[in-house]
């Protein structure tokens, strides 16, 4: 008997992905069909993935030609399956030439021609679809550029700047189609605007863009006043338009697995939190992130946004000072230390009854832990393949919210980021 097995994710079924499998049953007597799991796909960086496992799982059943189905979990599995399954012949689209020849020594690799003009990337494009301009007022891009590339569906296509040289030098260096020193001009045929701008504008472009109607992602420098971003939340309530907050951390996989294990107990109930956040020019954070994220990891360590303080800033110069805040809620006391403009070494620990998580290094876009247990100093290890910035995690959220046709993220709602915001304040303000 003829043993053949092939692989894919199989996302929103399609007449290339029923032409292969046909075809890989036809090859052989007996086909092995590998579906890829969710997280295996997040971490090849296939983010835009639609349908659930089991659906997908579902349609492969549906054919009629797959004899066994299994789940592609990891990096490597395929030399352990074709080994394991005693495989003659793995099969795959010609879209991975090449690529599987590693398998050569174990069995037969054959290359079929994939089905043309068809794809679950095109049918993903034809629903849902985010032409993005980009205000900037500096070189720095925050990396949505790269990011986007990542994200089916999302196409950053323009640069608005106020200066239309640097406009144009920006259009260049990240290989836009367009550069504009003019608003109206500029967001004419996009449906979103990402603003990632230094100065206090951002807040007034984040309402223009708002009034046209487009929809807001926004990475702040400096936090503007309550009143106004409840004025931002409102407008894009009554529009129906989204705005988000980049918050690497409320979206990145790992960072989330991490709080989740927390939450359920993993090192009994949590005691103390440390939590240090550096910001220093070549760190991706800023002024408005590193108390934003450092209170983000406090209240959901807490479950709480409802905190007692203490404070202390000591202040090197205007530009950089050392900040603590020990923040109790719950029973849970969590000391925040911020460097603005000076380095400290960041990393988060999490003391509970029952053990430790250890985050090292720049913990907001981090992709390992450990989880020491009492009694075993030999820790946990969990290690996520963490890519980018963690912006194309926005972006994917933005389609899908958009899709969902939801207006605020169950992940972030406005209620709870009103208090963070108002928590980030009542520290800084404290320390003035
Ligand atoms: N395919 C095809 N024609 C298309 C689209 C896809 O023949 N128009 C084939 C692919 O070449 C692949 C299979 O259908 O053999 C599944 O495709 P995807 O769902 O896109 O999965 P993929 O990302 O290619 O994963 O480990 C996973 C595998 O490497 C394949």
């Amino acid at each position: 008997m003829k043993k053949i097995i092939t692989y894919g994710t199989f996302d929103l079924f399609h007449q290339g992905h029923y032409n292969i499998l046909k075809r890989a049953k036809e090859y052989g007597d007996y086909l092995i069909v590998g579906v890829t799991s969710e997280s295996f796909d997040l971490e090849r960086g296939k983010l835009g993935v639609r349908d659930s496992l089991l659906t997908r799982i579902e349609n492969v059943k549906k054919t009629g030609f797959a004899d066994e189905i299994i789940i592609e979990e990891f990096n490597g599995q395929k030399i352990q399956d074709v080994q394991k399954y005693n495989i003659d012949a793995l099969v795959i689209g010609s879209d991975w030439i090449g690529k599987f020849d590693y398998l050569k020594p174990y069995c037969e690799v054959v290359y079929l021609e994939r089905t043309k003009n068809i794809s679950s990337t095109q049918i993903r494009l034809q629903e849902q679809f985010l032409n993005v301009g980009l205000i900037l007022d500096s070189d720095n891009d925050g990396g949505f550029v790269e990011e986007s590339k990542f994200v089916s569906g999302v196409h950053i296509d323009r640069v608005f700047c106020e200066d239309l040289k640097q406009a144009n030098e920006l259009k260049q260096k990240y290989q836009l189609n367009e550069a504009y020193d003019n608003l109206d001009e500029f967001m004419d045929g996009l449906n979103a605007v990402i603003v990632n701008v230094k100065t206090k504008k951002a807040v007034e472009y984040i309402k223009k863009a708002q009034k046209a109607g487009k929809h807001v992602l926004y990475r702040f420098f400096e936090q503007p006043t309550l009143k106004q971003i409840q004025s931002m939340i409102d407008t894009a309530k009554k529009k129906h338009l989204l705005l988000l907050d980049c918050m690497v951390p409320v979206y990145s996989q790992a960072f989330n697995q991490l709080m989740w294990m927390v939450e359920c107990g993993r090192i009994g109930k949590v005691i103390h939190a440390d939590c240090i956040v550096s910001n220093t020019d070549d760190s991706q954070l800023n002024k408005y992130y590193s108390v934003l994220y450092a209170v983000y990891v406090a209240s959901r360590i807490c479950a709480s946004t409802d905190f007692k303080y203490t404070t202390f800033k000591h202040k090197f110069s205007d530009d950089k000072y050392y900040l603590r805040a020990s923040l109790e809620s719950k029973g849970v006391l969590i000391d925040l230390e911020i460097g603005e403009g000076i380095d400290l070494l960041p990393n988060i620990k999490i003391l509970g009854e029952e053990g430790q998580i250890v985050v090292p290094n720049d913990w907001w876009n981090t992709g390992y832990f450990e989880i020491y247990h009492n009694g075993n100093p030999v820790p946990e290890r969990h290690c996520y393949n963490y890519e980018g910035n963690g912006m194309r995690y926005i972006l994917r959220e933005a389609l899908i919210m958009l899709r969902e046709d939801n207006y605020e993220t169950t992940r972030f709602s406005n209620e709870y980021a009103m208090a963070l915001y108002q928590a980030c304040k009542n520290i800084t303000e404290k320390v003035k």
